[in-house]
């Protein structure tokens, strides 16, 4: 990687005061820092005010020092681009860990690992990490700030790419100094990226460290992250603590956090509905999180694309929000004939990252337009053309861009009580078996569906992509507990919503295949058909078609005005073969079957059930 000009910078003396602010929660927040600090070492300590002033010196010193490329304002005002180390490109979900007391807490789909023996080892990895660096202190809210489903949290970091992207994913600020001052609960999170650098040694442009750990202490509340700079290995608040601490905090105050993107769908007739969906990394939710409807008459405003927190009202309905403030979007496939909300979304004051650069300073990625340009230098930084046979953008890079300029966001999608859930999607990349849409005839046959997500591995993780693996929830990589214990949550969260009142669940997938390997669905905007369908079986004014797995569309039902599918591809998107879904049922009663007896006993029914109607068909 190549070596920057000079040593770290910190940004010039008008930032990184500690501001004075009175209060007990404030003196242990102090003292907690002077701990960090005492074990790692940095040169020096940044509060961050989340400012925009900071912002801009932040970014401003990364471009100085090599780190980041600024682009070509004319094309891309405010944007810039990193480019990662070539083996610091995705989550590590082999390196990352719960550490609760009791191994069955975490459960056999967790890396467990024993608290007492990984403090031991994080004191002796932390210790100096941050030797020749600054520590940054960021103070942020999940949720707006001060809001009734808003958890708050610091992350301490030596990682200025950390600190910017995180102003981006989540409300940054001394307002939220203020709220930890008067006492409110935080979550601690400490992020070192594992490069410290030796007194007059030159800095490299991703510092990062072959050993990784990203561990959750579940008991305690806290995360401690080690030797990346990526993603959701580095932005704590997001996957580490969105998901995995804040699933453990919902099972014990009666709430759900979930890998949920959010939207507002408004029909013909003006009558606005809430949908949730549940789909694996790298499986469609920024796409659908922005979709644009190719039906006329209908209209999607976005609420949030990658996480939900989900709670039960007094009212018995279940009400959502978003808790990040950005996106963290795959790039590749992301186009004017995919995603022209998002292309759009991304037009300035954007942070890029293992894109490729043009001649001309701006980015492009595979799918950005139909042809690649003739010249690029490539995500790792070597010239490129379009025969070189590599991709040029990494499959897993990303943009980081606030979700205030998303053209079509929710004028109310910081509002801090949420939205109340019309429906609830799960889906996968599945090129056999599941059908385009299937409705779950209750709640608990919902919970059952959602138990049973299983995709095909993307480039989101490290791992063989294309792999198939059971995906439950879409929350594998996420759960911070048992997830035979999370199913039975779920089933509980359901008994708490009035019957007539709870989101109706349907299970979806876009990625089903003819047998020549082709999708047999368009996707992107005319997922709007499909959702079509649902929100009139929400409203009562379409029938369905009962089968063993659910209930399906009839496909005269489904509005195909304008589109093109075979009528024989139609019959493949629905078709239900009993003995490939036997196996399907048999793999489901192994899969249960590693969470020795743990699993709720109304989904060993579910299960019972299914093989019942599978075999009478
Ligand atoms: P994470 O941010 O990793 O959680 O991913 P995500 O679930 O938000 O996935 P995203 O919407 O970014 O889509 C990932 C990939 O799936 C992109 O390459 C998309 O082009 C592709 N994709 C999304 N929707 C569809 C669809 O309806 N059909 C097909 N064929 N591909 C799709
Ligand atoms: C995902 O992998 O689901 C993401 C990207 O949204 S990361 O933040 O890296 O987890
Ligand atoms: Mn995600």
């Amino acid at each position: 990687a190549p070596r920057t000009a000079r040593g770290p910078a910190p940004v010039s003396a008008e930032f990184g005061k500690r501001p004075e602010i009175a209060g007990a929660g404030m003196a242990d927040l102090i003292a907690w820092v002077d701990q960090i600090a005492a074990l790692t070492q940095p040169d020096s300590i940044h509060w961050v005010d989340g400012s925009r002033a900071e912002n801009d010196a932040l970014l401003r010193e990364m471009v100085d020092e090599g780190k980041i490329i600024k682009l070509n304002p004319e094309w891309r005002p405010g944007s810039y681009l990193a480019r990662s180390h070539p083996s610091d490109v995705a989550r590590t979900e082999g390196r990352t860990f719960i550490a609760s007391e009791r191994e069955e807490d975490a459960g056999p789909t967790n890396n467990w690992i024993q608290p007492a023996e990984i403090r031991d080892t994080l004191r002796g990895i932390f210790a100096g990490s941050m030797r020749g660096r600054t520590m940054y202190v960021v103070p942020f809210s999940m949720g707006p700030v001060g809001g009734p489903l808003s958890h708050i949290g610091v992350q301490v970091t030596d990682s200025a790419y950390a600190v910017t992207s995180i102003g981006i994913m989540t409300r940054v600020g001394t307002d939220v100094l203020h709220q930890i001052a008067k006492g409110k609960h935080w979550v601690k999170t400490v992020h070192s990226v594992g490069a410290p650098l030796a007194p007059g040694e030159q800095d490299v442009a991703w510092p990062c460290n072959d050993e990784k750990y990203i561990v959750h202490f579940p008991e305690t509340l806290e995360v401690w992250s080690y030797g990346s700079g990526y993603g959701g290995n580095a932005i704590l608040a997001k996957k580490c603590f969105a998901l995995r601490i804040a699933s453990v905090i919902g099972r014990d105050e009666g709430w759900l956090a979930e890998h949920m993107l959010l939207i507002r769908v408004i029909d013909p007739a003006g009558r606005a509905y809430h949908v949730a969906a549940a789909f694996p990394s790298a499986c469609g939710k920024t796409n659908l999180a922005m979709l644009r409807p190719t039906i006329p008459g209908w209209r999607v405003e976005t609420l949030g694309d990658d996480i939900a927190w989900l709670r039960p009202g007094e009212d018995g309905r279940l009400w959502a929000i978003n808790p990040e403030s950005g996106f963290f979007g795959v790039a590749p496939g992301t186009g004017e004939s995919t995603n022209v909300t998002a292309v759009e979304t991304l037009w300035g004051n954007t942070i890029f990252t293992n894109v490729a650069l043009r001649p001309d300073g701006d980015v492009w990625w595979e799918g950005l337009t139909d042809e690649p340009p003739a010249q690029l230098t490539d995500w790792e930084g070597n010239a490129w053309t379009p025969d070189s046979g590599r991709p040029a953008a990494h499959p897993n890079s990303r943009f980081t861009v606030g979700a205030g300029q998303c053209p079509q966001i929710a004028a109310d999608w910081e509002t801090p009580e949420g939205v109340p859930l019309d429906a609830i999607l799960f889906g996968g990349r599945r090129a056999t078996n599941i059908p385009l849409v299937v409705e779950a005839t209750d709640w608990t046959h919902g919970v059952f569906m959602g138990s049973n997500i299983s995709s095909e591995r993307t480039a989101a993780a490290e791992g063989t992509v294309g792999e198939l693996r059971r995906d439950p929830f879409a929350m594998l990589p996420f759960c911070g507990y048992n997830m035979a214990d999370y199913f039975g949550h779920w089933l509980k969260v359901g008994q708490k919503l009035r019957f007539d009142r709870a989101p109706r669940i349907f299970q979806v997938n876009w990625f089903r295949k003819g047998s020549d390997g082709r999708f047999l669905w368009p996707g992107f905007g005319d997922n709007s058909r499909v959702i079509d369908w649902i929100i009139r079986r929400i409203d009562g004014s379409v029938s369905a078609v009962d089968s063993p797995i659910g209930r399906l569309p009839r496909t005269e039902d489904l509005n195909l005005d304008g589109i093109d599918v075979p009528q024989e591809d139609l019959e493949a998107l629905f078709a239900i073969d009993p003995a490939s879904w036997l196996r399907e049922a048999d793999l489901t009663e192994e899969f249960y079957g590693t969470f020795g007896g743990r699993i709720p006993a109304p989904l060993q029914a579910e299960l019972s059930a299914l093989r019942y109607r599978l075999q009478r068909a």
